[in-house]
C-alpha cells in the first residue's frame, strides 16, 4: 500500500468513535453494517441488465408505487444487514408498511438504533442505467432499552439523528454520511471492495447556480415557486441558472452539494403534501445539508424541527446552498 493512501471507512468510523469517550461501539457497528450492505447492492446495482434483477418485481410498496426488483433486493440486504448485529431495535423502510421489529434472541429489547431508510431511491431511473441511492437516518430510542420498542422510538424530529447518510450509485459508487461533526464522502473502490476518504469535510457552496425540479409539473406548483423559477430563467447577473434534474434525490442532491444548487419537490395541485417521504427521505438529507452549511426547509420550516406524524408522511422539500434558500422562501412568503 502506497504511504499517503487515503484511509477506508472502516478505518475512519475506528478514529472518530474515539471522539466519544463514552462509546460503546455500537453505533460503529451499525455503521459498519450499512458499509457491508452497500457493497452487496453495490454488486447487485452493477450487475443490472446481466442478471434478473431489471424490472417490475410484481407488488406494491405502502404507496401504491410498482416495487422494483432492486428496491425489493436492496431492502432485503439493508434488513439483512441490519439485523444482524445486536445493535438495532427496528427498522422502518419506505418498502414496508410497518416498522420491522428486530427479532434477536431477546427481541431487540436492548438495542439502542432505530434505523429508518430508502434503500433504493430512484426507482425509476433503475432500468435505465441512471445514478441511483441509498438513504439512512439513525436515531437513538427514547422508550427505556428492555421494553418493547414503540412506534414512537421512529416518529422523532429529524433534529434528534444520530446519524444519517446516503450511498449513490454512480458513475464511482459513493457513502456520504454524518455522525453530527461534519460530513464526509468514502469512494468505493470496486477492485478491492474498499471505500476511502475522497471528500473529506463536504461543504454545500454558500452560493449556486444549478436549480433542480421536475419542471414538467409547473402548472400545479405553488405560485412562490413559479415566480422563483422565473427568477431562475431571468437574464440578470449571472442568471439565467442551469437547471439539472436526474431524477433521483440522492444524485441531485449530491450534485447540489459539491456544485453549489438547489432542490425542490414542492406541493403541488396533483402532490398535496409533495412526494417525498419526510422520514426516509427529507430528514436525513437535510440532516446532511446542515452539517455541510446548507438549509433544508418545506419552503417555511426547517425540515429538522417537523414532528412527525405518521411513518410515511411526505412533506414539501426544499434543500440546498444558503443563498439560493433564502431567495425561494422570500418568493414563498412574499407569493
Ligand atoms: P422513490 O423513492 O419512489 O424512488 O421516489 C423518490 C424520487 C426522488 O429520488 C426523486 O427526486 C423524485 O422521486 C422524482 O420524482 P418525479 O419523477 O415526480 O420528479
Ligand atoms: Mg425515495
Amino acid at each position: 500500500m502506497q504511504p499517503n493512501t487515503p484511509i477506508t471507512l472502516g478505518e475512519f468510523i475506528i478514529q472518530r468513535q474515539a471522539d466519544f469517550p463514552y462509546s460503546t461501539g455500537e453505533l460503529s457497528s451499525l455503521l459498519s453494517s450499512i458499509r457491508l450492505a452497500a457493497r452487496v447492492v453495490n454488486r447487485e446495482v452493477n450487475k443490472a441488465g446481466l442478471v434478473d434483477v431489471l424490472g417490475a418485481s410484481g407488488k406494491e410498496n405502502i404507496q401504491g408505487e410498482t416495487q422494483q426488483k432492486l428496491d425489493v433486493l436492496a431492502h432485503n440486504t439493508f434488513i439483512d444487514a441490519l439485523t444482524s448485529r445486536e445493535v438495532v431495535c427496528a427498522i422502518a423502510s419506505e418498502e414496508e408498511e410497518d416498522y420491522i421489529v428486530v427479532s434477536d434472541k431477546d427481541n431487540g429489547k436492548h438495542n439502542k438504533y432505530v434505523v429508518l431508510m430508502d434503500p433504493l431511491d430512484g426507482s425509476s431511473n433503475i432500468d435505465v442505467n441512471i445514478s441511483i441511492g441509498t438513504i439512512f437516518s439513525i436515531y437513538r430510542r427514547i422508550t427505556e432499552p428492555g421494553t418493547p420498542v414503540q412506534e414512537q422510538d421512529l416518529l422523532q424530529p429529524g433534529n434528534k439523528q444520530v446519524a444519517a447518510g446516503y450511498v449513490l450509485y454512480g458513475s464511482s459508487t459513493i457513502l456520504v454520511y454524518t455522525t453530527g461533526n461534519g460530513v464526509n464522502g468514502f469512494t468505493l473502490d470496486p477492485s478491492i471492495g474498499a471505500f476511502y476518504l475522497s471528500h473529506p469535510n463536504m461543504k454545500f457552496p454558500e452560493a449556486g447556480t444549478i436549480y433542480s425540479i421536475n419542471e414538467g409539473n409547473y402548472i400545479h406548483f405553488p405560485m412562490g415557486v413559479k415566480q422563483y423559477l422565473k427568477y431562475c430563467q431571468e437574464k440578470k447577473g449571472n442568471r439565467p441558472y442551469t437547471s439539472r434534474y436526474v431524477g433521483s434525490l440522492v444524485a441531485d442532491f449530491h450534485r447540489n452539494m459539491v456544485k453549489g444548487g438547489i432542490y425542490i419537490y414542492p406541493s403541488g395541485t396533483n402532490h398535496p403534501n409533495g412526494k417525498l417521504r419526510l422520514l426516509y427521505e427529507c430528514n436525513p438529507m437535510a440532516f446532511i445539508a446542515e452539517q455541510a452549511g446548507g438549509k433544508a426547509t418545506d419552503g417555511f420550516t426547517r425540515i429538522l424541527d417537523l414532528e412527525p406524524k405518521e411513518l410515511h408522511q411526505r412533506v414539501p422539500f426544499f434543500c440546498g446552498s444558503k443563498n439560493m434558500m433564502k431567495v425561494v422562501e422570500t418568493f414563498m412568503k412574499t407569493f
